[in-house]
């Protein structure tokens, strides 16, 4: 499906990437795609450099143990063995124990930070709290030498109690899993006005609620985590090739916790096989192979096997809460409120206190409520870390507010899209609606979306065949999800890390634009839409502009990809370099032309004057200020600039997704009948890509509906280490989707571009359940837990 945006038009020949017009707005083929499709894409693990060795880890089999002992001897005795350090080695140059990963702000504004012992560190000392943390480290001439000679490492544990569930982790007697919070509770923060939502609780008509996990995912890119560092002990120099999503703040992190000086330490991340917000910050496994470089002075490289990854990358989601609602007789909503517990894992993760703390911001969605309260705890389990994953402040409040709509509009028998409209933010109250919980929604039109998706996915005929399958014994279901995402991380201060986006534009002695920006493309498409802001502001030919990302040595700043910021924030910069650039030029062909610089123009890559008696190229103009001599005197040569662009605001698209299934409550199947997406990302920079974002993202929301689940058995052993034991969505499990667009522009940003990178993920899920809880509506079904798998949808109506 072709999406049906007010921005293109089918008939519009300037925007059918084939040529002419390329910039905002144009649905061009990704620049990137032909080094992927070719095989021509390097990734970390293709690297290789000369006298590289290879580093493998010895980790722990338990989740909960104390460190007895470790013995070395055998693993260094092989002649291919280079090295093996245990935790007693592994320290910075002064003699201290090396920094631990820290966090990027505490649970709520003026909240205390949690205390630092529960910070994760590089290699564990006396204790283990988590299967996969690391005990020792091994370096030697190949990689299979490594790892046999890692196993030869002998440790002895004194296992301990463990405790992998959250709500069991706050009952009274659990294992403790960090003396530093004796009672498992890693950070607290609440927002809200509790007295107002109690007094509308009491008043409310109807109460509904909803007691339900928000099940444990894991982010699972493709390409394992891996890193390649070297050390030049003449100049000091730490160089890594990682996988990660923010160059920039790795360099940065990895200064503190070695340490080792940021402007000496070289950041250059190859092609990444997806990160979904895995991969945003070093991970302790990066923290060794740089401190081993530099103890040995040569190139080490580090590749983690599908399980390595699986036992040590992030996990998402893992909530526990009970959310209610509080509605009128007519369906209008009253107030909200949660009580949740956020699964953190053994160590507290670099950003997980923030994101509880950016979840409360979305809990209203799409609606104008009154009141509305929220506590949520951080809770530590024997598990790996809980952090962000693709929608991760969003997931949660979408999910519960859109099903407890659902639940409140059969309990008061208006339709579920009524239900939704009653309570949608007016748009008289735009821009910069504040809602209950204190967020500012930059722009909003709200009831065009859900119109839009109601009237293309056919929703009265879908009622209408709904009640005659129903008469033969079939179970169709239509549920409707709407969702508004917090995308576009600055405005900076809003956490104590940088976000503002940042471009370098400089343009060559021949014409050609040299981009380089902030994000962090991997996967996004950054090459084609960052390049195409760019010819778009500066007038030029894309194919006459190159991009560079990734990499510190050619971008002198950045903050990174994640929060879906890059179209929204650095795209913001590079349309401000790019305008600056243009000014210079104006200038420098208003000297040359001997008029004031208001006396030119500019258009389709020629200066001229009004009267268009002199002219010149734009690579023309580039030669004059590069070479100097031809410029007003007052100015210096050369042609480039660079932005830091600091929002005012986030940006907060918005849409609706509606699923329509067939389920068979015999077997438990879920069948696709129909999926219809609106989405309204103000200005899309490039509609294919943005399409391509959301059929994504919405496989993925998918994923978590139906198939997903990370977990551990009671004794803390991780059960879904594989693609095995994780049902990933394979192609034939998502449906064919329609998306259509609304084009809502943000006030503020330069390009009135709104963030959109993770929106299928966060109305996925509510819409596919809303769809099955829908259609098993007459079998009066128990609420589902996610995800909604054959068996459980066969228990809830057996039961
Ligand atoms: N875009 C656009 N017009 C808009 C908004 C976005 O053309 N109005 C384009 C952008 O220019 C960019 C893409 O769509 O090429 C996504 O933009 P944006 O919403 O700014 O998100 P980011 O580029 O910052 O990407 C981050 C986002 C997040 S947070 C996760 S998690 C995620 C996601 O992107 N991880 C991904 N999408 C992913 N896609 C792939 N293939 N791999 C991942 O790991
Ligand atoms: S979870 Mo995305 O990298 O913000």
């Amino acid at each position: 499906m072709r999406p049906a945006g007010r921005l293109r038009t089918d008939d519009d020949e300037s925007a059918d990437g084939t040529g002419g017009n390329v910039g905002i707005g144009s649905p061009i083929p990704r620049r990137e795609d032909e080094a992927a499709l070719t095989g021509r894409m390097r990734f970390t693990d293709d690297l290789t450099e000369p006298r590289m060795a290879y580093v493998s880890f010895v980790r722990s089999q338990y989740a909960h143990a104390d460190i007895d002992a470790v013995d070395t001897s055998a693993a260094t005795a092989r002649d291919d063995v280079i090295a093996v350090y245990t935790a007693d080695d592994v320290r910075s140059a002064d003699g201290e124990p090396l920094g631990r990963i820290p966090l990027r702000a505490p649970p709520f504004p003026d909240a205390p930070y949690p205390p630092e012992e529960i910070y994760q560190p590089a290699i564990a000392t006396d204790r283990v709290r988590h299967q996969g943390e690391i005990v020792a480290v091994v370096v030697a001439t190949d990689r299979y030498a490594a790892a046999d000679a890692a196993g030869l490492v002998d440790v002895s544990y004194d296992s301990l109690d463990s405790v992998v569930d959250p709500v069991e982790a706050v009952a009274d007697g659990a294992p403790t899993v960090h003396e530093a919070c004796p009672d498992n509770r890693a950070f607290e923060g609440t927002v809200g006005d509790r007295a107002a939502v109690e007094a509308a609780f009491e008043e409310a008509a109807h109460v509904v609620s909803l007691e339900k996990p928000n099940q444990r995912l894991a982010p699972f890119p493709l390409e394992p985590r891996a890193v390649l560092a070297d050390y030049d002990p003449s100049t000091e120099h730490l160089t890594f090739r990682p996988t990660t999503q923010i160059p920039h703040a790795y360099r940065r992190l990895l200064s503190q916790i070695l340490p080792h000086p940021e402007n000496k330490i070289d950041v250059v991340a190859p092609s990444m096989g997806g990160g979904f917000g895995a991969r945003q910050h070093p991970y302790p496994e990066d923290v060794l192979v740089g401190w081993c470089a530099m103890q040995l002075g040569r190139p080490l490289k580090w590749r983690a096997t599908r399980i390595e990854n699986q036992e040590m990358e992030n996990d998402g989601r893992g909530y526990d809460g009970t959310w209610e609602m509080a509605v009128d007789e007519d369906g209008n909503v009253l107030a909200l409120r949660s009580e949740i517990l956020y699964d953190v894992g053994a160590w507290v993760a670099r950003a997980s206190p923030a994101l509880a703390q950016h979840s409360f911001d979305v809990m209203t969605g799409q609606y104008d409520l009154p009141a509305a309260h929220c506590r949520i705890t951080g809770v530590l389990t024997n598990t790996s870390r809980v952090d962000a994953y693709r929608g991760v402040t969003e997931s949660d409040p979408i999910l519960m507010l859109e099903r407890l709509l659902d639940r409140a509009a059969r309990e008061i028998g208006v339709d579920p899209a009524e239900i939704r409209r009653r309570n949608l933010v007016p748009p008289e109250k735009f821009p910069y609606y504040e809602t209950a919980t204190g967020a500012i929604l930059d722009s909003g039109d709200y009831e065009p979306t859900l119109d839009l998706a109601l009237e293309r996915v056919g929703y009265d005929e879908w009622r209408d065949r709904q009640a005659d399958l129903r008469e033969e014994g079939r179970y169709v279901g239509i549920g409707i999800a709407n969702w508004v995402e917090k995308a576009g991380l600055g405005p900076s201060g809003t956490t104590d890390e940088p976000t503002w986006g940042y471009s370098h534009v400089q343009v060559h002695p021949n014409g050609e634009v040299t981009v380089a920006v902030g994000c962090s493309n991997h996967g996004q498409g950054h090459e084609t839409t960052m390049s195409q802001i760019a010819a778009d502001r500066l007038d030029v030919p894309i194919e006459d502009i190159e991009l560079v990302q990734n990499d510190t040595t050619r971008v002198p700043q950045g903050v990174g990809t994640y929060a879906a910021r890059s179209a929204a924030v650095d795209g913001g910069a590079v349309a401000q370099a790019s305008e600056r650039i243009v000014e210079k030029c104006l200038r420098v062909a208003a000297h040359s032309f001997d008029v004031d610089t208001d006396a030119v123009e500019y258009a389709d890559g020629v200066f001229s004057t009004a009267d268009g008696s002199e002219s010149l190229t734009f690579p023309e103009v580039a030669k004059l200020a590069v070479l100097g001599g031809h410029i007003p005197d007052d100015m210096q040569p050369g042609l480039e600039a660079h932005a830091y662009y600091d929002p005012e605001e986030l940006t907060w698209p918005f849409g609706t997704h509606i699923a329509v299934v067939e389920v068979d409550p015999e077997s438990g199947e879920v069948e696709f009948e129909d999926y219809v997406i609106v989405e309204d990302c103000g200005t899309q920079i490039n509609p294919l890509v943005v399409e391509g974002q959301i059929h994504g993202g919405t496989a993925q929301g998918i994923g978590q509906a139906l198939y997903e689940e990370v977990h551990y058995d009671g004794s803390g052993n991780l059960a879904t280490a594989s693609l095995q034991d994780y049902a990933l969505p394979k192609a034939t499990h998502v449906p064919r989707m329609e998306t259509h667009h609304t084009v809502t522009p943000s006030p503020h940003n330069p390009n009135g571009a709104k963030g959109m990178g993770e929106s299928g993920t966060i109305a996925a899920p509510p819409a596919v359940l809303n769809a099955i809880e829908d259609a098993l509506s007459p079998l009066d079904p128990d609420p589902l837990d996610l995800p909604a798998t054959p068996e459980r949808i066969w228990r809830a109506t057996h039961d």
